[in-house]
């Protein structure tokens, strides 16, 4: 954010996600330290150069008093951020609820919630309150702060309210909604309560983008199914006003990857690991611990593949890298604890006094220790049981100019679809696909292992995170241009 702050004034693009890309700490009554986290999201954003981005989001701290509202306003702004300021009980309610406990695994394909029906159904409706409540504190901050001319993109499932609230407001707001996560099935979608407003809500932008061109699919069939509107090959049509449907794949900042390979603070790292796993290959995975990422899968699949290839026991090591998230919500705390319990058990079975066969770490690693591993690794795994797109994978291809590892990749991934050719798909239920599928990495003869290779890192090289917003910002501009043209005639 900051590097834009020295550009010349351009038509302005307010970002709305439910978090800003700092973490604000508080360092006193009217003071406040900032942190910038370099996410994908920012980087994508660097790249849009017509444009001069704001970000509007929830600072991720509840600050009751005004004192502490007005100079973190102010200490945000100079990293052009505008905060909405959320109550902790909004919080709970409609990010660890309806965000979390609800949408984000019924998007995965893991259902609603399975507890006592009534009490669901009493916390649903609860839960949906403060998700609206939210997304109008959203509308009101973007609404406050909106110019005429400007262009608004909304993030995520978090905010699938907003667009419509945005459109009550003032109609002429250009306004663009993209969702990180797959868009599921119809037939899953209508078990939601709130299946038909929230679909209506996201038809108030004008241009709605996803991953995958399946997951627009599946949200124009839920338009067509459940509100029995009509879907065109541009989107969906309402009472004659057309919302643009499309598939925008994300990329990530591969330069910035391909360039840290060469810091001497990774080159230091890399040959430490060399030395470390000597005459062993390397095995990756790195995920949020969330139960999306299949991470139980992989490490079954994994002790599998040990039980069935008894030469490869002494030889090869996985490094499960697994920063937590979510930490208070029971059902994380349980995924760790089964992890921590599988983990231990697969090494007390295969490992020796000297050596282990899995090293996992429930941490998350700076970004020049994470270049050094995706360089050293020789097969990464990745099993999400459902994932927007995961660019964990990408970043991996990024790193292997040099050694040309193979790619285990879910089908259930976004990333599924354009790394398919280079990447060996799996089913990451398929316990014995998966570990069938890292004896073929293992033993892959380097002439495959290199073609497989340039085809992924063609794709992760000139697909990038940039391009990516750029592409959805510009369609968003001229989405609008044209409805007002129509108008005009
Ligand atoms: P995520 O579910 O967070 O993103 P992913 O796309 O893989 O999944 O991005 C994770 C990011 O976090 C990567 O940049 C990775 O390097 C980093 N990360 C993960 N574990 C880490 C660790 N232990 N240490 C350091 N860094 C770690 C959501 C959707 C995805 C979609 C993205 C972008 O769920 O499907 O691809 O948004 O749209």
């Amino acid at each position: 954010c900051e590097k834009q702050e020295t550009r010349p004034a351009r038509q302005r693009l307010l970002v709305v996600a439910n978090r800003l890309p700092v973490s604000a700490i508080r360092r006193g009554e009217e003071s406040w330290s900032l942190e910038i986290s370099a996410g994908g999201l920012v980087s994508a954003l660097l790249g849009v150069k017509e444009f001069e981005a704001r970000w509007i989001g929830w600072a991720g701290v509840n600050v009751p008093d005004e004192a502490g509202q007005r100079a973190l306003t102010k200490a945000l702004a100079e990293k052009m951020c505008i905060p909405v300021f959320l109550d902790e009980d909004i919080v709970h309610q409609y990010y660890n609820g309806y965000c979390n406990n609800i949408l984000w695994p019924l998007f995965h394909y893991l259902g609603l919630p399975q507890e006592d029906r009534l009490a669901t159904t009493r916390s649903f409706q609860s839960q949906f309150a403060a998700y609206k409540k939210a997304n109008q504190m959203f509308a009101d901050v973007v609404n406050k702060h909106y110019e005429e001319g400007d262009v608004v993109w909304c993030h995520d499932y978090h905010l699938m309210f907003l667009p419509k609230c945005l459109k009550k407001y003032n109609s002429e707001m250009k306004v663009g909604w993209f969702l990180h996560t797959p868009f599921p099935s119809s037939e899953i979608h209508r078990t939601l309560p709130s299946r038909s407003e929230l679909l209506h809500s996201v038809l108030a932008a004008d241009l709605v983008g996803f991953h995958t061109y399946d997951y627009a699919r599946h949200f124009v069939s839920a338009c067509t199914r459940i509100l029995g509107l009509e879907g065109t090959p541009e989107g969906v049509e309402d009472q004659g006003r057309l919302t643009r449907v499309a598939a925008f794949p994300i990329g990530i900042d591969s330069h910035r990857f391909i360039r840290a390979l060469d810091a001497p603070q990774v080159q230091d790292r890399i040959n430490e690991l060399k030395r470390t796993f000597t005459g062993r290959k390397v095995m990756l995975g790195v995920d949020r611990l969330d139960m999306i990422k299949g991470i139980p899968q992989k490490i079954l699949a994994f002790e599998k593949f040990l039980e069935e290839n008894s030469e490869w026991q002494q030889k090869v090591v996985l490094l499960q890298i697994a920063v937590p998230t979510r930490t208070d919500v029971p059902e994380y705390q349980k995924l760790t604890s089964q992890v921590h319990e599988i983990v231990g058990r697969i090494n007390g079975r295969f490992g020796t006094l000297t050596a282990v066969p899995i090293h996992h770490l429930d941490r998350s690693l700076d970004f020049y220790a994470l270049c050094a591993l995706y360089a050293v690794t020789d097969v990464a795994l990745v099993t999400s049981l459902r994932d927007g797109m995961n660019l964990v994978s990408y970043e991996f291809v990024a790193c292997q100019e040099s050694k040309k590892g193979v790619l285990i990749l879910s089908e259930f991934a976004g990333a599924a679809q354009s790394l398919g050719a280079g990447a060996i798909l799996v089913n990451p239920w398929n316990i014995t696909e998966v570990a069938s599928s890292i004896a073929q990495a293992l033993n892959m003869p380097p002439e495959e292992r290199e073609k497989r290779h340039e085809h992924n890192f063609e794709h992760v090289k000139n697909h990038t995170a940039q391009e990516w917003a750029e592409t959805f910002v510009s369609e968003l501009n001229d989405t609008v241009v044209e409805a007002d043209l129509r108008k005009r005639k």
